[in-house]
């Protein structure tokens, strides 16, 4: 038996509330689609299958560097955090998965574990992190981790990531991914091969480490902290990376690290073509690395990145098993309504790629017929897909409106009453 932390009989309530109106509304789109060819069963059953984690941090209020804005409520440590993640996967189903931080969710490994069975969740790649000190720290990463000039902080940067493996081995994870804040804010400051160099000597031996059944993933990050050189900058060193560890190496894809305007969904086909596509952290921005909840700036790019992964699965792609995860930091909403609904435009998007109807937009490439290809992208794009969404969820036992029967339940001012206010606004980006 699986703990659910909102009462079934709300979201039983909150269902038969919208139940009939869901049943006309799946059926008119289902006739459209069969119109189109397309078996609208047959896309809900891939939606219900399709699952993204949850990052940790996530159900957290997060911050800029000015400042954070403590939420109500706010989970103390990682067990408050996974009773917040299954409130997630309650009511959406779509979130079957918690990511794990290390040190930020550090606490006695089984003891996750036994939390996660008992919530009905399993555990996504494990984040190791070099790019601030933990207490007690005996080397600081001011500058630099991974990369650091000093040996012997290179060697406690591959010792944490070790660590973070080994606790992940007991959590059941099988992945890790390594995201560092190394480079240099000033011309000068740094030597870009050398440090690169020193880099790929210790990834190396973080490589070396990993058990035969786990994935390292990289994560590239055009910008930020450091201003002026970044180690991991964009998606070509981060291929070179992969490459130079070996196959058990992958490129990660974080959405929001990107200078504005790059071509994302191409840099996803390249990765995909040559077999090094970890996955994604989705979120969203509108500047730079915002953070802001999947699909509320860019929904268009969003659906483009999902055409290019459901197009290497319908060509049946060589090693393509992407590793789905939300990374976002929610400042000014409920986090858990923020990860509710991101992981519902996730699904959006996915389930608007499942559409296209890729015969027919290959025979107008082919052609060079531009304005009918695009159109075939935008047809599938413009449908509205809400129906085939809610119709998976409720088939999987979650709520036709996650967020009202959220806000029915009153967990937030549950939590309220139960963890005490940790006080205060602190800065930190978290
Ligand atoms: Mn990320």
């Amino acid at each position: 038996m699986t703990d659910l932390p909102i009462s079934e009989a709300i979201v039983a309530e909150n269902n038969k509330a919208a139940e009939a109106a869901l049943a006309n509304d799946y059926s008119a789109l289902g006739e459209q689609l069969d119109r189109r060819g397309i078996d609208i069963d047959a896309v809900t059953r891939k939606v219900a299958s399709f699952g993204v984690a949850i990052p940790s941090w996530g159900v957290g209020t997060g911050g800029t560097r000015f400042a954070r804005f403590a939420g109500p409520g706010e989970p103390r440590g990682i067990f408050d955090k996974l009773d917040d993640c299954a409130v997630i996967q309650q009511l959406t189903r779509a979130t079957p998965t918690v990511s794990l931080h290390i040190p930020w969710d550090k606490a006695d490994p089984v003891a996750i574990k036994a939390k996660g069975d008992a919530l009905g969740l399993g555990f996504d790649a494990m984040n190791s992190n070099t790019f601030s000190d933990a207490k007690d720290q005996a080397l600081s990463y001011k500058f630099g981790s991974l990369s650091h000039t000093d040996k012997a902080v290179r060697q406690q940067a591959i010792e944490h990531n070790i660590e973070t493996i080994e606790i992940g081995r007991v959590l059941g994870s099988k992945a890790l991914t390594v995201w560092i804040g190394d480079g240099s804010n000033f011309p000068g400051q740094s030597n870009f091969t050398r440090a690169f160099e020193r880099y790929l000597d210790a990834m190396k031996a973080v490589y070396a480490a990993l058990p035969d059944d786990w994935r390292v993933f990289t994560e590239h990050k055009l910008y930020e902290p450091a201003f002026y050189s970044t180690i991991v900058q964009d998606w070509g060193t981060n291929y070179l990376i992969a490459q130079e560890l070996g196959p058990k190496a992958f490129c990660l894809v974080d959405l929001g690290h990107h200078a504005p305007n790059v071509n994302i969904e191409m840099i996803v086909a390249r990765l995909i073509q040559f077999r090094k596509l970890a996955g994604f952290h989705f979120n969203d921005s509108k500047y730079g690395d915002d953070d802001l909840d999947a699909g509320s700036i860019n929904p268009f790019q969003l659906f483009l990145v999902f055409n290019e992964l459901v197009d290497a699965e319908y060509r049946k792609a060589e090693a393509f098993d992407p590793a789905y995860m939300i990374d976002q930091s929610h400042n000014v909403t409920d986090p858990i309504e923020s990860l509710m609904a991101s992981a519902i435009e996730i699904q959006r998007a996915y389930a608007q790629a499942l559409l296209v109807d890729r015969p027919v937009l290959e025979a107008f490439q082919e052609a060079n017929d531009v304005l009918m290809a695009r159109e075939t992208l935008k047809r599938a794009f413009n449908t509205d897909v809400s129906p085939i969404i809610a119709k998976a969820r409720l088939a999987k036992g979650g709520a036709i409106d996650p967020i009202a029967a959220y806000r029915a339940s009153a967990y937030r001012a549950r939590v309220t009453a139960e963890r005490p206010a940790t006080g205060g606004s602190s800065s930190g980006i978290v």
